[in-house]
């Protein structure tokens, strides 16, 4: 407390520091909700930023300040009320250096406060209500930032990249350092038949032809704030917005939210693809993002819907060569299971890709 205290004093808070308390599970970032003496002054929530996942943080900030400020200057072009509750605010240092972020040298630490926002909550379980609600939230995320005119940099270098995660998928098969190669040839195949249709959005985007917009890279339902009432306020966890093609919004989505079975599921039968779940968020989404979206980028998203648990098989599969390096595991043939359920999900949205098309140029129509 008292070294979070001296923490605190760097950021240009408002009110006398009462309590800090640890709040929430991440997983990733420490996070503490200060709270402030005065009623008139808000409480907020700090957080230490894991900058061993995040190693570049001085982008990651300037990403989530270009992101924020550019959302709250549109709120208040558009003349909306509580405008506090429905983009967060990230408190500047009082150096004077307009940095929203510290850094404690003597532990190595990076910190970062945003203003908490009161009475409102996340929800967890995926249903078509609330994929419909994350569809929609993201979509408007998205739709607020098409016309930011600040370069953000990809805080995570080529991370959504399908040539890139092939390219380290044949390194590792080149090095073998494990031996695990022959292991793994069933998997190679079905990813090496993939190969050429999966690098689509890369090719797209060397001629021109599909942009990178700013997306949020993590569309999760409980990355979204809802008020007591149940509407959305804002999304959430902006550690990984970036530029990217707007497939990572919606298929990395789709891979977890419309998976009928854990990432991990070693009972393929298990494992299918949601059509419900894909209805609902395709909706919503369309619904918000369905006026700046090009025809390239509608026409892909079934095309989304696969590259995503195609790419995370590829990198499930990567590291299990790798010997496990990236992922934690739980048994030695963790990263095994997850390749092939992945794969499975993928089988199960091919099938489904037909009727997915259908659905979509119904609601384009509409
Ligand atoms: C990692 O740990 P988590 O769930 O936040 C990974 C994602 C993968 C996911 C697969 C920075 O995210 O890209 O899709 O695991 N994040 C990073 O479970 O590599
Ligand atoms: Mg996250």
């Amino acid at each position: 407390m008292e070294n979070q205290n001296k923490i605190i004093e760097k950021f240009d808070v408002k009110g006398t520091v009462e309590t800090v308390k640890p709040l929430g599970n991440g997983l990733i970032n420490d996070t503490f909700v200060v709270r402030t003496a005065e009623a008139d002054a808000p409480d907020y929530v700090l957080q230490r930023i894991n900058h061993h996942i995040f190693t570049d943080v001085d982008t990651l900030m300037d990403n989530i300040d270009a992101v924020t400020s550019h959302i709250r200057r549109k709120l208040e072009a558009a003349g909306e009320d509580d405008i506090d509750r429905k983009v967060l605010t990230f408190v500047k240092l009082k150096d004077g250096s307009g940095k929203n972020f510290y850094y404690d040298a003597d532990n190595d630490a990076y910190w970062r406060i945003m203003v908490f926002i009161p009475n409102a909550k996340t929800v967890e379980a995926v249903t078509p209500e609330s994929s419909r609600d994350c569809g929609r939230a993201f979509g408007h995320f998205q739709s607020m930032l098409v016309d930011i005119d600040r370069d953000l940099k990809e805080s995570i270098p080529d991370f959504h990249n399908m040539e890139f995660r092939l390219k380290q998928l044949n390194d590792a098969i080149a090095a073998d350092p494990v031996g695990r190669v022959k292991e793994v040839e069933e998997e190679l195949k079905e990813i090496n038949a993939r190969a050429e249709e999966m690098v689509k959005a890369e090719k797209l985007h060397r001629e021109g032809k599909l942009p990178k917009r700013i997306c949020h890279c993590d569309t999760k339902v409980n990355n979204m704030m809802f008020d007591a009432d149940g509407n959305v306020l804002c999304v959430i966890d902006l550690d990984t917005v970036m530029p990217s093609y707007i497939f990572s919004d919606y298929g990395d989505f789709l891979r977890t939210g419309a998976n009928n079975a854990a990432e991990d599921e070693a009972d393929l039968s298990k494992v299918s693809f949601n059509m419900d779940i894909f209805k609902a968020f395709t909706e919503g989404y369309l619904a918000s993002a369905g006026q700046f979206l090009l025809p390239v980028e509608v026409e892909n998203l079934p095309y989304a819907a696969a590259l995503f648990p195609y790419m995370q098989a590829v990198r499930f599969l990567t590291d299990y060569i790798n010997g496990d390096t990236y992922y934690k595991i739980k048994s030695p043939d963790h990263n095994l299971t997850r390749t092939r359920s992945q794969l499975a999900l993928l089988k199960s949205v091919e099938a489904n890709t037909p009727a997915m098309r259908e659905f979509i140029a119904e609601k384009m129509a509409k």
